[in-house]
């Protein structure tokens, strides 16, 4: 099939999601076209069946707000046309899912029907979506998306709760490339971060408040009165800052480390004996399950769909938002002999074989077939 695909590049979990699906897609031998404002941060190496597109906004003394969905839309119009996709699937509804309504009208009206899917990630319908300002917008363009998919139950119950959705919503979960994933520790970058043997406790995310990173600093200040540990940062964002306070206030700064936002996420992974994730709200949580897949487990909190995701007493544990006290003491479960370590890492690891790439792929297939009976 030749399948559009349009996402953020960024490090967000909906980009390197749509990523990965690209990837995917084209080792099976789809064309795929990315249709973004960036090379995707996962897109790094070249494939000879994926094609990138660059949406390009053109700058004007007048606007004070470069018309990025309008450049957006004609885009999708021309790399439609010009390569003929026989789909268009967009992730995360702002402005995506309206764009491609937008270009859908277009190539209606020159005779081309180009159906469009629609992926919800998550903060485009719990934080953004929700907005005044962009709620009628979101709540169109989604229902006049062809299918609508969700990363989990909760983000679909959560849908239907935030608009009036006319549609099904289909959940087909977020994925993971197990193998990737599952990979033996590099011993020299383990030595460097934690030389002493101390525990590695690791924390992944774009640092934005819904993440709650005091909480990751207090649970891992709680730790590390117990065991030798080391705190691990990964990614940065606004809430970095207040968190390397917090841990000078707390006099831990020596044992946290940030190392930015990294490409080879799975060999950090590997090196971590714990992963932390007190978020707020979580439609799904990818880095979590990543973690799994890398055989660390989980300590969360169990909201949104979080707690389909992290098996509580399985995976890891779950617990409150802000429950310290909780996360605190289900951490140091995890961690307090080698052999429940043990058994957490292989539960964690086979719980995430639910979530193998190879299961959910084809339930995207099964999507795109139904418009291109050829295919
Ligand atoms: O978590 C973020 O702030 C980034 C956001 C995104 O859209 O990139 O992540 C959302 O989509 C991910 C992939 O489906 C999910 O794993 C995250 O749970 C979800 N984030 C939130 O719901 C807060």
């Amino acid at each position: 099939m030749r399948i559009g695909i349009v996402c953020y590049p960024t490090f967000g979990g909906s980009g390197v999601l749509a990523t990965e699906l690209g990837k995917a897609l084209a080792e099976k031998g789809h064309l795929v076209h990315f249709i973004t404002y960036q090379q995707p941060v996962r897109l790094s190496m070249f494939m000879p069946n994926i094609f990138y597109h660059e949406v390009q906004v053109p700058t004007y003394p007048l606007f004070d707000f470069p018309p990025y969905e309008t450049a957006l839309a004609s885009t999708m119009v021309n790399v439609i046309k010009t390569n003929n996709l026989d789909l268009l699937h967009v992730h995360y509804a702002i402005p995506h899912a309206s764009a491609a309504f937008m270009a859908k009208m277009i190539l209606q009206q020159e005779g081309k029907d180009i159906p469009v899917i629609t992926t919800l990630h998550g903060t485009d319908i719990t934080l953004v979506g929700k907005d005044k300002m962009f709620a009628p917008v979101v709540s169109f363009s989604i229902n006049q998306s062809d299918v609508i998919t969700a990363v989990s139950e909760n983000l679909k119950e959560e849908t239907y709760a935030t608009f009036d959705i006319q549609k099904e919503i289909e959940v087909v979960y977020n994925f993971v490339d197990v193998e990737r994933f599952n990979r033996k520790p590099l011993d020299a970058f383990k030595k460097v971060l934690a030389p002493n043997g101390e525990r590695v406790i690791l924390h992944a995310s774009n640092f934005r408040q819904v993440k709650r990173i005091a909480d990751v600093v207090q649970v891992f200040n709680e730790i590390q009165k117990q065991i030798p540990a080391k705190l691990l940062f990964v990614g940065d964002g606004p809430e970095r800052q207040n968190a390397e306070e917090q841990g000078r206030a707390l006099g831990i700064f020596d044992k946290m480390i940030f190392v930015g936002k990294q490409e080879q996420i799975e060999d950090v992974f590997a090196i971590a004996d714990l992963f932390l994730l007190p978020s707020e709200y979580e439609s799904f949580g990818l880095a979590a399950l990543e973690a799994m897949a890398s055989k660390v487990p989980v300590v969360s909190t169990n909201a949104g769909g979080l707690k389909e995701v992290n098996i509580d007493g399985v995976s890891g544990y779950t617990a409150e938002i802000g429950d310290i006290e909780t996360m605190s003491a289900r951490a140091l479960d995890i961690l307090r002999d080698e052999a429940t370590l043990q058994g957490f890492r292989e539960r964690a690891f086979h719980h995430a074989q639910q979530y193998h790439i190879s299961n959910i792929i084809p339930q995207y297939e099964a999507i795109y077939r139904r418009f291109c009976k050829d295919c």
